[in-house]
């Protein structure tokens, strides 16, 4: 029998990975997409299918997290085993920003897919994951954190998300329902929305190479995170789903690094070596040499980092370290990428597209901003 799934953020990173997966094992594909004044599938584009050929295996609705009548309409429709709620206002330094916003999808978005499995009586049907989130752990109170680990969220998006982790929880007690919360680390990839720390940093950077951009404009550099590949971590949703009893699973490295050594890193890919001096807003990275023919637009002495301080954020998460080890003793999972090889495969991913624009621009041919990969 073809499962079916329903998955919320299908347009985002992990939606877009999660649903090639699952096409990948014979799943019909359904995801949520938000109206847009321009395209926004980007990242499923790929995999969009006709809804003109017969049985097509990937469908989008038009919906949103804010809206129960049209989320519970879909679910009736569909009729999905499995639900992937991956939709979110993503973004930690955003949700200082527009925290009621942040908080009504993060937070009631959630409660409003459960109410709908329970409304229409799904629920010995359906299956519900939730995307949890390292950020619970905020201020952490023990080190490596794992599933036991007291929550401490520092930012509205976490708040939001702690509302979001409990309730799972509770329906999943309250009403039998198979609801499980991935506490999911830091999770990258060429995919990765460009305002998050890793993709700032090698999109910038080689733009930089590229004579595209000059410098590159950081916040707190010290934060220290554990960083793995969202394709590794897309797997372990599916997998959290496929047991017999439904439980929540920390999925990390267990490896800590930080934004400063992934700024090196990226920047040794391009072939360039760099000498960080100064201490906090005045903090610099200089060039000391560059090798290889990636980054034919710097020299030796350019500054190419610096610091600005409207990139720190109004309460700081400044270290996580994931311990996976649950994960890996009862469903066999370990992540298959290491960080660095996730960094030099975005670097990579930035650098062709950096190149291709560095040539339309040597031809007088530039594309528009919003054009732009
Ligand atoms: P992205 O920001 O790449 O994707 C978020 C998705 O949510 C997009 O498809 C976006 O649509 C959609 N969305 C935003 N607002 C709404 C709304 N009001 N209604 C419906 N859909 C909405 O996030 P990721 O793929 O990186 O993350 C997936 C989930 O996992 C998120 O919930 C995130 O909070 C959580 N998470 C992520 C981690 C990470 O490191 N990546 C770690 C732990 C948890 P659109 O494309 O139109 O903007
Ligand atoms: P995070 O990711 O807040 O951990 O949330 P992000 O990449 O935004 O920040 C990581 C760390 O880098 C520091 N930082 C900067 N961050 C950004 N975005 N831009 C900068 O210029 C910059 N300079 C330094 C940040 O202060 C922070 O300490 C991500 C999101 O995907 C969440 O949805 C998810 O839940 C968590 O990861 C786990």
């Amino acid at each position: 029998m073809t499962k079916t799934a329903f998955i919320t953020g299908i347009t985002g990173q992990d939606g877009s990975y999660l649903a090639e997966f699952l096409l990948g094992k014979g799943y019909e594909v359904h995801g949520l997409k938000r109206r847009a004044s321009s395209f926004n599938t980007q990242r499923v584009d790929h995999i969009y299918q006709d809804p003109h050929e017969p049985n097509p295996k990937l469908r989008l609705h038009y919906g949103d997290l804010t809206d129960s009548s049209n989320l519970t309409r879909i679910l009736q429709e569909v009729q999905p085993d499995e639900v992937y709620n991956l939709g979110a206002q993503s973004h930690v330094a955003v949700s200082f920003e527009s925290p009621e916003y942040t908080a009504d999808v993060d937070g009631l978005g959630t409660l409003r897919l459960l109410e709908a499995i329970r409304f229409l009586g799904l629920e010995d049907k359906t299956r519900f994951y939730q995307a949890s989130t390292s950020e619970l752990y905020g201020l952490v109170q023990e080190k490596p954190q794992k599933e036991t680990t007291p929550f401490y969220p520092r930012s509205p998006y976490a708040v939001a998300k702690l509302y979001s982790y409990w309730i799972t929880v509770n329906y999943r007690e309250a009403y039998g329902i198979y609801a499980c919360n991935g506490i999911l680390f830091n999770h990258e990839s060429p995919r990765r929305g460009e305002t998050f720390v890793t993709r700032k940093i090698t999109r910038g950077l080689a733009n930089i190479a590229q004579g595209l951009e000059d410098c590159l404009y950081m916040g707190n550099i010290d934060s220290l995170r554990d960083w793995g590949h969202a394709k590794d971590y897309v797997r372990m949703q599916w997998m959290m789903l496929q047991q017999d009893a439904p439980e929540d699973f920390v999925i990390a490295t267990g490896q800590q690094y930080s934004v400063r050594e992934f700024i090196t890193w990226s920047a040794r890919e391009l072939g360039i070596e760099l000498l960080f001096s100064g201490t906090g807003v005045d903090e610099i990275a200089t060039v000391s040499r560059v090798t290889g023919d990636k980054a034919t637009s710097v020299k030796p002495g350019d500054v190419i980092m610096r610091i600005d301080p409207r990139y720190f954020r109004p309460a700081e998460v400044d270290t996580l370290l994931g311990d996976p080890a649950k994960a890996k003793a009862k469903l066999g999972w370990v992540p298959e990428i290491t960080t660095q090889e996730m960094c030099a495969e975005m670097v990579e991913a930035d650098l062709k597209v950096a190149r291709r624009h560095a040539l339309l621009r040597e031809h007088g041919l530039e594309l528009p901003v919003a054009l732009e990969g």
